[in-house]
């Protein structure tokens, strides 16, 4: 699985922390779209989908939640529970997004902009097509 985590560094001081994301240093890709995630309900499960072809990085600026990632062979739950950390997610992954706790921010940066045909919302369709891609 090409998915991992990454740590930040934080430049904190007396007053508090500060982490700064920049293209290809800390973030292995170049940001084209952020987007955040509030006020999920504690026991919704979301996400569902795997993506064809993009990359996202997913940071809990505040609270926490847990990252379910299938890639067909091998299944992972990363918890995310801090802003000095996040899930590099990359290639043919199915997510799910669970455990929300009530104050979770869930920040996503993408490398490309949102496009519905990117997305594989079946199971078994994206089972078929990781079982194509080893081929
Ligand atoms: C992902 C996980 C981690 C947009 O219009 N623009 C956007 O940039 C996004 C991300 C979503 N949408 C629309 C599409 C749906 O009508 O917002 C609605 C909710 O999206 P979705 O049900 O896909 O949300 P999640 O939380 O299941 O998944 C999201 C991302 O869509 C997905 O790329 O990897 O977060």
């Amino acid at each position: 699985m090409k998915s991992e985590i990454i740590y930040f560094k934080t430049i904190g001081d007396h007053r508090g922390g500060l982490i700064a994301l920049e293209n290809h240093h800390n973030i292995p890709f170049d940001i084209k779209r952020a987007y955040y995630i509030f006020d999920t309900k504690i026991d919704v499960r979301r996400g569902y989908h795997a993506h064809k072809n993009l990359k996202q990085l997913a940071i809990c600026v505040s609270g926490s939640c847990k990252f379910l990632l299938n890639d067909g062979s091998e299944e992972h739950v990363f918890e995310l529970d801090s802003p000095n950390y996040g899930l590099y997610i990359d290639g043919l992954v199915w997510r799910e997004m669970f455990d929300f706790s009530v104050n979770c921010v869930l920040l996503v940066l993408a490398d490309n902009y949102y496009d519905e045909s990117d997305y594989i919302r079946d199971f078994n369709c994206f089972l078929k097509l990781v079982d194509k891609e080893s081929q």
